[in-house]
């Protein structure tokens, strides 16, 4: 049986908290065939790994805009910990197969008028993708290739390396109290250990969505490059990022994330219970409805 507050499929101690995986045996005997491309796939994230470079490739495949469901963050915290469990894995690119989007971020529809219990469940399956990735052992690097607001932006930040295809017209940034919700602590902890606490500070309040070139200027995102060079500059990085030793790139990894981490594992359930009392108000109901309507009327 899980512990309270644990999702079922995380059984096995949490990266953050495990001993860092030893380096590749030195003993591998030159000249043997080179290890086999693994893929899996479920219906909303496909995943392949590349077992001789270690490196796999994760890409969101939800359209029309990869929002994050209940049924797409599970998949995603397994995907996370297949790789994560597998030895033979030690980074992974995440990107989207979904033209221009990189995704919408939480999926609003599981946040209007669904029970305090189905509110419940999906928090903690955002809790748990969060705590998954930013706590992840491996090298995590976002290959951002479309817009990416609020959830999809947490993504990106949680990753060790952000690159974004060099399009004015995609967007990233936590925007939610444009929707006139707020985003919590955890949110604003990862995105001021990114950009700092000034230009986290303003660009929260403001629910600002910043086009790529300025994302980059404010250090939302490290590099730039044109769209059709992305996944090329993405594995040049990993392999750059995979160059050192693990366990030392590990160890400094856990170093600079275990306070945030265990700032929400040690009040989990009081963030559960403060997004359920949130979300449940009428107001806060009210201005869900009306922003999709806005997504829907911009539409037509
Ligand atoms: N959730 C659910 N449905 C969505 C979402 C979403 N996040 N985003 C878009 N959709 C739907 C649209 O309503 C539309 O539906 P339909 O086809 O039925 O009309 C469909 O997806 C396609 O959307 P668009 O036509 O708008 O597609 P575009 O390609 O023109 O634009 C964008 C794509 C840029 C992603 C645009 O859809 C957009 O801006 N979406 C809203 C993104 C957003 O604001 N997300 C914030 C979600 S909240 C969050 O992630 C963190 C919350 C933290 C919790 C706070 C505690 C209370």
């Amino acid at each position: 049986l899980c512990p309270p507050g644990v999702l079922p499929l995380c059984c096995r101690p949490p990266a953050w908290d495990r001993p860092a995986r030893p380096p590749p045996s030195p003993l591998q005997p030159p000249g043997l065939p080179l290890a086999p491309c693994r893929s899996f796939s479920n219906n909303k994230i496909q995943v392949e790994l590349d077992e001789s470079s270690g490196v796999a490739m994760m890409k969101f495949k939800s359209p029309p805009v990869n929002s994050l469901s209940l049924e797409f963050l599970t998949e995603f915290s397994i995907s996370l910990e297949k790789l994560e469990n597998n030895r033979a894995c030690r980074g992974v690119i995440i990107t989207s197969a979904v033209p221009k989007i990189f995704s919408s971020g939480l999926d609003i529809t599981e946040m209007c008028g669904k029970s305090v219990e189905h509110y419940t469940e999906f928090w903690r399956a955002v809790q748990e993708m969060w705590l998954r990735l930013y706590g992840s052992n491996m090298v995590t690097v976002a290959a951002v290739n479309g817009s990416s607001p609020a959830g999809g932006c947490l993504i990106s930040l949680s990753c060790d390396y952000r690159i974004m295809a060099e399009n004015p017209k995609f967007s990233i940034g936590l925007n939610e109290a444009q929707l006139g919700i707020v985003a919590p602590f955890w949110f604003k902890d990862t995105f001021v250990n990114v950009v700092g606490h000034r230009i986290a500070e303003r660009s929260l309040q403001l629910g600002s969505l910043h086009p790529a070139p300025e994302a980059h200027k404010l250090g939302l995102v490290d590099e730039l490059v044109p769209e059709e060079k992305l996944m090329e500059k993405a594995a040049a990085v990993m392999a750059q990022w995979l160059a050192l030793p693990d366990h030392a790139r590990q160890l400094t990894k856990s170093m600079m994330r275990k306070a945030v981490l265990d700032r929400l594992v040690a009040h989990r359930e009081e963030d559960i219970q403060n997004f359920v009392t949130f979300i449940s108000k009428e107001s806060i109901q009210k201005s869900l409805r009306m922003y999709m309507e806005m997504l829907k009327k911009r539409k037509s």
